[in-house]
């Protein structure tokens, strides 16, 4: 099995231990003398670079959250001087100040390594056609994935998010293989080609979607198969930490191997902030351990995962994390049930005639919350008859019911009816007062 640097990604456990601890412990050394934000927070909690001397004294550390990228925006956090810095990324600030990550030279380097690592598990070589379709420009997406797709050697397709018609025409002249965009923005290239009367399988080359930077769904992966012929393959990363790059998928795997060599991770407690043992379900802490421009110690990523040590079929030794479910300020609490879009979107999916373009609104009446489910049926099922769809609505509350112990109202749309995304889709419309 192809790998991109077999040597550190199956690294034995205890040289990678010894790699982390010398890692985290220059990390921490660096950030003191260089970042008067981590001085001070260190300072704070009576600590010395010279009290983290391994792994174990990392939960000692006060974790960092965005709003301290907010409070530092723009240039607070670097740790090297801004002529060190050659990129900037940031993300949208839709709620509030934007963060801004900066990178050098060096930084730039390990993160086309990371991105080419996902990659090759993802079957990406030299004679691979990947058509990246996420947005370029401050967003990681666009630019992360273009230099890890370079670094390999593969053909890079710069065709950027948009223009959806474009993309089939492209990917049939240029024969890509591989196309590169959210899970979300895969469904509706797909669909559009099918309107186009473009079968993907017999028409064109392309045959595996790496999708990432949204919450998806097991369901969703298996209609991308059955629908399209299309593999889709999961990755993760985050803005804060360095991009997409932070973990990915192998067929083999269940799970994505995190790059830890560079991105140490944590399960926490999100209500105690308390560590949680391997296996556990919680949220995500992220240090990095080799970032030059901007370093994070124990950042709150707000995602829910688990992470699971056991060697992988693969024969990498890096952890893996579930997929994630969501994040914990996109948990819905209706009525008091805990509730993330990506079960809705299971549970549904695993019926016939549903399509994964959906929209779930939150509504209050009264004292009571609300739930409704808004979900398009594939062509298919819009020409049965209407009294199939009614069935179908009525099977439909019953298994959602059952799956998150509140009655949602379960709303039949036709094919087309929901907005689509060109990025991160929208699920959720909360109407509720504030
Ligand atoms: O979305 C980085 C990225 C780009 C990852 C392209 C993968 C591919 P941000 O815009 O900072 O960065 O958003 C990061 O997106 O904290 C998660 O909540 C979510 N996210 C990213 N990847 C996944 C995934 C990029 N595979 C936030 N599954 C993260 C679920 C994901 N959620």
């Amino acid at each position: 099995m192809r790998m991109w640097q077999p040597t550190l990604e199956c690294m034995p456990l205890p040289q990678r231990r010894a790699l982390q601890t010398q890692r985290l412990r220059d990390i921490v050394r660096r950030v003191y003398e260089c970042v008067p934000f981590y001085r001070a927070r260190l300072d704070a909690a009576g600590l010395r670079p010279d009290d983290i001397r391994s792994l174990d004294d990392l939960p000692r550390i006060p974790f960092t959250v965005k709003d301290d990228f907010r409070q530092n925006y723009p240039f607070g956090l670097l740790a090297v001087p801004r002529r060190d810095v050659v990129r900037l990324h940031a993300s949208s600030g839709t709620t509030g100040r934007a963060t801004v990550v900066g990178y050098t030279r060096a930084d730039l380097e390990i993160w086309a390594d990371v991105v080419a690592r996902f990659l090759v598990m993802a079957g990406v070589s030299e004679d691979s056609v990947c058509q990246v379709a996420f947005g370029y420009g401050l967003f990681t997406g666009g630019f992360g994935l273009h230099y890890g797709i370079e670094r390999i050697g593969a053909l890079v397709v710069p065709a950027a998010s948009g223009h959806t018609r474009r993309h089939i025409q492209l990917m049939k002249d240029f024969g890509s293989t591989h196309l590169i965009c959210t899970p979300s923005y895969a469904v509706h290239i797909a669909e559009t080609a099918r309107d186009m009367g473009v079968d993907l399988q017999r028409d064109t080359r392309l045959r595996v979607a790496c999708v990432g930077g949204e919450p998806w769904s097991e369901q969703m992966r298996l209609q991308l198969r059955a629908l399209h012929g299309l593999e889709g393959f999961d990755n993760y990363g985050l803005s804060e930490l360095i991009g997409p790059g932070v973990s990915g998928e192998s067929p083999q795997c269940r799970g994505m191997h995190i790059a830890e060599d560079h991105f140490y991770p944590e399960i926490i407690d999100p209500v105690t902030g308390e560590p949680l043992p391997y296996g556990a379900r919680g949220e995500l802490v992220l240090t990095s351990l080799t970032r030059q421009a901007q370093p994070v110690l124990r950042y709150r990523t707000r995602d829910i995962t688990a992470l699971d040590p056991e060697p992988c079929p693969c024969g990498r030794t890096h952890v893996r994390m579930a997929r994630v479910t969501g994040r914990s300020d996109d948990m819905l609490i209706i009525r008091g049930v805990n509730i993330f879009p990506t079960q809705i979107e299971h549970a549904f999916l695993e019926m016939q005639g549903t399509s994964p373009n959906y929209q779930i609104i939150v509504d209050r009446q009264g004292a009571l919350d609300t739930l409704e489910v808004k979900i398009e049926v594939t062509e298919t099922m819009l020409s049965d008859e209407m009294k199939n769809l009614h069935r179908m609505e009525l099977e439909l509350q019953k298994r959602l019911s059952e799956a998150l112990s509140i009655h949602p109202k379960i709303t039949l749309v036709e094919p087309g009816a929901l907005p689509r995304s060109e990025g991160k889709a929208l699920r959720v419309i909360d109407r509720r007062p504030k």
